[in-house]
């Protein structure tokens, strides 16, 4: 097949360091040899981690409460154009983050060019631990990676360019065909988004209830055959016990089996357009875990399951 990459080393839609050189550790462990060797896919788009740094504005002040909104806005933008231009030319398009506010720009230019391609909406599977799904005005942190589903729905507007109005219509997804799966740190106010909404989404305690097999099942059912499908998956889904080399971690979560298989079963279906991994922080490390290399381990497994690797 053919993949479009955007590697993307951007940590400012929260406050700690690290989480920028998350693509640079996942390709020096071997995940694009393996992609081109081993899965056999031809690779295409910027092979270098980008930083964006050009994109730094001067003063950034914090605006309807989120922290360095000029910044993310800017690089958010400068991703979706990429990710258009791979989808656009049907390849599948691959993210490494990043923390998860890139997913603003990911989804964006994938909505648009399924769009133009298919005449269809696509879907969106968020895997993580929390919902992301803040309206600057909800967020309590004001940090962006807690907002782009609300940006990405358009539960979040903003009429300025420069502060994320570059989003328009036909780069958003619907509330309808958005799925989540491993929640279990969902704000108060992320809480009745979802329940005005009715968004469908699958919390540890579903897993737990039914089983990561019949979740699935659940979940594509939801989604419905011949859509469109962008894979967001947050390491943070994923138990500490996996990868604890995370912003965000919440004890309680999915094992690497379940967030393999979850990648696995949106691959076979042949609807996935793009995957997102993210918010992997090689600077964070527990005293139990020697270093990141769990994290990394789990990372670069999910996006081989999300490719293809494992199926028979
Ligand atoms: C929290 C935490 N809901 C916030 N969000 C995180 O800041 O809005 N997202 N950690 O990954
Ligand atoms: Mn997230
Ligand atoms: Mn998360
Ligand atoms: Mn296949």
């Amino acid at each position: 097949g053919e993949l479009g990459l955007v590697a993307v080393g951007f940590s400012g839609g929260q406050t700690k360091e690290g989480v920028d050189d998350g693509p640079q550790v996942l390709i020096e462990s071997g995940l694009l040899t393996q992609i081109s060797e081993e899965l056999g896919y031809k690779i295409h788009g910027n092979q270098n981690v980008q930083l964006f740094k050009e994109l730094t504005p001067t003063a950034d002040p914090d605006y309807r409460g989120m922290k360095k909104p000029l910044h993310a806005s800017a690089v958010t933008r400068e991703i979706a154009k990429q990710t258009y231009e791979q989808s656009r030319q049907g390849r599948m398009v691959l993210t490494l983050g990043g923390d998860h506010s890139i997913a603003i720009g990911t989804i964006a230019g994938t909505a648009k060019a399924t769009r133009e391609r298919h005449n269809r909406e696509m879907a969106v599977i968020w895997v993580d631990a929390h919902t992301d799904i803040n309206t600057p005005e909800q967020s309590d942190s004001g940090n962006i990676h807690g907002m782009p589903v609300a940006f990405l729905t358009g539960l979040a507007k903003d009429d300025n360019e420069e502060y994320f109005g570059w989003v328009k219509d036909d780069m958003r997804i619907s509330v309808k065909k958005l799925v989540y799966i491993g929640l279990r740190s969902v704000d108060i106010p992320e809480r009745k988004n979802l329940r005005e909404h009715g968004i469908k989404a699958f919390s540890m305690f579903d897993v737990d209830r039914h089983g990561i097999g019949r979740v699935m099942e659940m979940a594509l059912a939801h989604i419905g055959s011949d859509t469109p499908i962008h894979l967001s998956f947050d390491v943070d889904a994923l138990d500490p016990m996996w990868a604890p080399s995370t912003g965000t971690p919440v004890r309680g979560g999915l094992t690497l089996r379940e967030g393999d298989y979850i990648c696995e079963s949106v691959h076979q279906t042949g609807n996935l357009v793009a995957v997102d991994l993210v918010e992997v922080n090689p600077k964070l490390v527990t005293a139990e875990d020697a270093g990141a290399n769990e994290t990394i381990r789990a990372g670069c497994s999910l996006v081989r399951c999300a490719l293809g690797e494992t199926l028979l």
